[in-house]
Formats: structure tokens, C-alpha cells, sequence
């Protein structure tokens, strides 16, 4: 299954659309990380989706790796300013994990390998508009940039897209992820410069 952005023409400059506010655009792809880079053994990587019942869904590597993998490409725009078009990416959508979910709860917690946490409500990731991605670019993720598979969240600042993600449990209530706590947004939406409380 293939999506190309609507937004993706090409090399753009900053009269033309695909830019939200207040940012600029960068060629290259810089790495952007609270702490040290985790190295994850994928026989050892699991993915685990908690709900408000405490029942668990858990996906090993090969799970992952044999649920429908779909290739898109976007636009991704950190809340430091700089935005990268056409980013290429292979994952899983998050629709697919939550086929099989039974849970009303309207908002959740991501959390990754070394304690990154981010909110995120579930409008914001179903109906295909976030992933579990691992790959960039035609090659498999590198650490740095989230390896072996980190969250994708195009549509939000790219502090929502939590590298090394580990799994996301169902929150009744909007609570503050990491950067969330101190100062940024809680939701994120670069159109709108949700950038800061
Ligand atoms: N686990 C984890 N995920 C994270 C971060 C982090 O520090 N730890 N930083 C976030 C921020 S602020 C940004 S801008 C992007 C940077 O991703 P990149 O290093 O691939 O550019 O990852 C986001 N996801
Ligand atoms: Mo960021």
C-alpha cells in the first residue's frame, strides 16, 4: 500500500504551501535526542498496547514485521523550526494494532526504551494518520534516528514521534508526556504553532 502526501511536490521555498508557520526548511536530517540512543536487540523489541482493563496486546519483531507494512512519504516538522519534506517511511498503521482492542478510553501514553513518554488523543492516531515505522528511506532505521522503530506522527511536531517506542497505554484523562511536562504543548499541531504552553 503506498501514500504519497498531498503536500509533496518536490523542492519548494517558503512562499509556497506544505510550510506551516515559523519554520524552515532543512535538506538534511538532524538528530534530536533527550538522552543517550538505546541499542535494542530486536529478538529481545516487543511492542505492548495496555487498555484501561489492564489486558495487554504485545507484538514480538517478527509479529510486527508480518502485519500489512505500508510505504508512505511526508512532510515532518520539529517545533525547533526546521521542516523536511518528503520523508520516506515503511511501518505498520497504528489502525492495525488497534483492530483487535477493545477500549473507550479517548487518550494515550507512548513510552519508549530509556523513558521517553508522549500523550497523544486517539484522534490523532487512527484513520491512518500515525505509524509504527522501521524504515527510512529505503534502509532499515538507524539508532539515532529511533532503530529499530520509532512512532510516527506526521501531522503533530515531531516531538510526538517517539523513537525507540516500546508500546502506549489507554489514559482516561489527557496527562503530560515528557516534553509535554516541561513547556510544550500538549497537543502540537505545527498549522496552528501549538508549540508551547
Ligand atoms: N525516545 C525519544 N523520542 C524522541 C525524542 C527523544 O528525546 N527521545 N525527541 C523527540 C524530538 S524533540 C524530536 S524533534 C524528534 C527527533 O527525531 P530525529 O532525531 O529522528 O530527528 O524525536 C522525538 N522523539
Ligand atoms: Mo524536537
Amino acid at each position: 500500500m503506498g501514500i504519497i502526501s498531498s503536500g509533496f511536490r518536490g523542492r519548494r521555498n517558503k512562499d509556497q504551501p506544505g510550510l506551516p508557520p515559523g519554520q524552515y526548511l532543512t535538506e538534511s536530517f538532524p538528530v534530536l535526542s533527550a538522552g543517550p540512543t538505546p541499542r535494542i536487540d530486536t529478538a529481545e523489541w516487543e511492542f505492548q498496547l495496555t487498555t484501561e482493563t489492564g489486558q495487554s496486546h504485545s507484538w514480538s519483531w517478527d509479529e510486527f514485521q508480518n502485519l500489512p507494512q505500508e510505504e508512505f512519504t511526508v512532510d515532518i516538522h520539529c517545533v525547533t523550526s526546521w521542516s523536511k519534506f518528503g520523508t520516506r517511511w515503511k511501518g505498520v498503521s497504528l489502525d492495525t494494532f488497534f483492530q483487535d482492542v477493545d477500549t473507550s478510553h479517548p487518550y494515550t501514553m507512548f513510552s519508549s526504551y530509556g523513558g521517553y513518554t508522549t500523550n497523544l488523543p486517539m484522534e490523532d492516531i487512527l484513520n491512518g494518520k500515525a505509524w509504527i515505522v522501521h524504515q527510512f528511506d529505503g534502509e532499515d532505521l538507524e539508532p539515532a534516528h529511533g532503530g529499530p522503530a520509532r512512532l510516527l506522527v506526521p501531522h503533530l511536531y515531531f516531538w510526538k514521534s517517539a523513537k525507540w517506542v516500546r508500546g502506549l497505554r489507554m489514559m482516561d484523562r489527557n496527562d503530560p508526556g515528557f516534553w509535554e511536562t516541561n513547556g510544550y504543548n500538549l497537543h502540537g499541531d505545527p498549522w496552528l504553532e501549538e508549540r508551547y504552553w
